[in-house]
């Protein structure tokens, strides 16, 4: 035992550990931290005597869940849509928007007009407001750069905020996320003149966890995305694919042939494609910000998902355009009211499943060894994290066994 161990007490812990018993619940539950981990977590009538006389930090019965883990956002990036979003509303098209320099274009110019200092601090309120909700994990994507200066920027930003905030970051490099204006019509050159150099140079200064890419008919189609799949293989990267989104494409089958992490989005995914996923053990990453910003009205497989036993991420999706989201709680709801899962499925994808699709196996669940990660919430049951719509009853996070 050392200095830092800890004994909380007075608590219900919903562990999130698979097994019989719903969420993992353990009513009147210790758990005991030590050097940053889950030395031990049980019921507290049965805490190993070698435990006992540690000082109690009593947590008056408050509801324990894993860290948060928001495992899909492009939070990292240069202005915002607001203007764009009202003058469709006032009724603009979509091509009066584009030439009034909207779109994800609007986003591209902005992210490259934004320095290293600016795209930190614009994320950094939108970071916060996760962290205000229990998200001790955060996964953040490049792709508003579209060209090697600003990607890497966009990665390094990305990085910096583990340095501005207590949470975990973990990038992926998305170059292949929209065909900028200098390479309309020109995708296959983009891909080999700039997303796979830019690629090759982030990877070299240590900046990406694993490659994702957009496939579909608006940005990369299934060849395309292969050949940087093949670079990302290579390199020895994680592959991971926003895939059937507005269409099927056979996005989530060729993610799957590379043993990917996850496939994104997932709306017009079919059986093929789902059992695909669930014999490479991808995750399917739902995303309901973006389905609710976009009015989508096919929903994903869940059934399909549910039937062939392939763990379901839920996550923000944060991005200016199809889901300025930054809630992980009013993502639960979303998945339960548009998507009927339940709130223990909804739980498990933000904590266990989320931690998956990053191929992280330290944390998402309370159980001995893994991170000391926490959320404590002022509720009573775990079902009130997917039902109530706007409220936030988080009491505290706590980071490496401490509160944060
Ligand atoms: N799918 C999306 O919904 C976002 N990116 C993606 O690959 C949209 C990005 C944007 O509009 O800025
Ligand atoms: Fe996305």
């Amino acid at each position: 035992m050392t200095d830092e161990t800890k004994l909380y007490v007075d608590l219900t812990a919903a562990t999130m550990t698979p097994g019989d018993t719903p969420y993992g619940l353990i009513q009147d539950a210790a758990i005991v931290t030590e050097a940053g981990r889950i030395a031990w977590i049980g019921p507290k009538a049965d805490l190993p005597a070698d435990y006992a006389d540690l000082a109690r930090h009593g947590l008056n019965g408050r509801l324990v869940t894993p860290g948060l883990v928001d495992c899909h956002t492009h939070i990292v990036h240069g202005g915002d849509r607001a203007v764009e979003f009202e003058m469709r509303l006032n009724g603009a098209s979509y091509e009066e928007v584009a030439r009034a320099g909207g779109g994800i274009v609007s986003t591209v110019t902005a992210t490259r007009e934004a320095d290293l200092d600016a795209l930190i601090a614009s994320a950094l309120p939108r970071v916060d407001a996760l962290l205000a909700e229990g998200v001790t994990v955060l996964e953040v994507k490049s792709g508003y750069g579209l060209d090697t200066e600003t990607e890497l920027r966009m990665l390094r930003a990305a990085r910096a905020l583990e340095q501005h905030r207590p949470v975990r970051v973990v990038t992926s490099f998305l170059g292949a996320h929209a065909v900028p204006a200098d390479y309309k019509d020109r995708a296959d050159a983009y891909i080999d003149d700039v997303c796979i150099p830019a690629l090759r140079a982030a990877h070299a200064e240590g900046l990406v966890d694993a490659v994702d890419g957009f496939c579909e008919g608006i940005a990369f189609l299934p060849d395309q995305i292969a050949r940087v799949f093949d670079v990302a293989q290579e390199l020895g990267l994680p592959i991971k694919l926003h895939a059937e989104q507005l269409s099927n494409l056979g996005g989530a089958k060729l993610a799957a042939s590379y043993g990917a992490m996850s496939a994104d989005h997932i709306e017009y995914l079919d059986e093929d494609g789902v059992k695909a996923m669930a014999e490479a053990g991808t995750v399917a990453v739902v995303l309901p910000g973006a389905f609710y910003t976009l009015r989508e009205t096919q929903a994903p497989p869940i059934d399909a998902l549910r039937k062939h036993g392939v763990p379901m991420a839920l996550a923000s999706d944060c991005n200016p355009g199809s889901s300025p989201m930054t809630s992980l709680l009013l993502t639960m709801n979303m998945a339960c009211t548009l998507f009927r899962m339940t709130p223990e499925e909804a739980l498990a994808g933000i904590t266990r499943h989320g931690a998956a699709a990053l191929g992280l196996t330290d944390c998402g669940q309370i159980a001995a060894g893994m991170r000391a990660d926490l959320a404590v919430w002022d509720i009573k049951h775990p079902a009130e994290l997917s039902y109530r719509i706007g409220f936030n009853p988080l009491h505290s996070r706590i980071i490496g066994g401490t509160s944060a």
